[in-house]
């Protein structure tokens, strides 16, 4: 699909909409997502604008691979150790609600397994 700039991802990553940031560096933003579904929830967003997990290319490996390696990063920094959970939701079936890639890092209380 194509990327539309006015996405609330895009408008927190130009400055145009406050967030509670907790991490961010040259590829990527990480903040507290507004609707918590666990004592931790955070949003890891690369700053590449790239709608859908589905719509990932060979170029956007390094962006992808850096969310990655960060959220483990961000999750101690947060308290959860090493038990987290890491969820894409890839496509209005799916679940996603913003069209900008993002990745919720899910913490602080166990979590069960299957989710819905
Ligand atoms: P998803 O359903 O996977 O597309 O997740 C989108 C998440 O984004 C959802 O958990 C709620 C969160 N969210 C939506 N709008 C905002 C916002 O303006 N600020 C923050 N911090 N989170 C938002």
């Amino acid at each position: 699909m194509d990327y539309d700039d006015q996405n609330v991802f895009a408008r927190i990553l130009r400055g145009d909409l406050p967030a509670d940031v907790v991490y961010e560096d040259d590829l990527c933003l990480a903040f507290r997502d507004l609707d918590p579904k666990a004592p931790v929830h955070i949003l890891l967003i690369p700053k590449r604008p790239i709608p859908r997990a589905a719509d990932c290319t060979i170029q956007d490996r390094i962006a992808l691979g850096h969310l990655f390696c960060i959220a483990g990063e961000v999750a101690r920094q947060e308290g959860c150790g090493d038990a987290f959970r890491l969820v894409v939701n890839s496509g209005e079936g799916a679940g996603q609600t913003v069209f900008h890639l993002h990745v919720h890092l899910l913490g602080g209380r166990d979590l069960s397994w299957p989710p819905g």
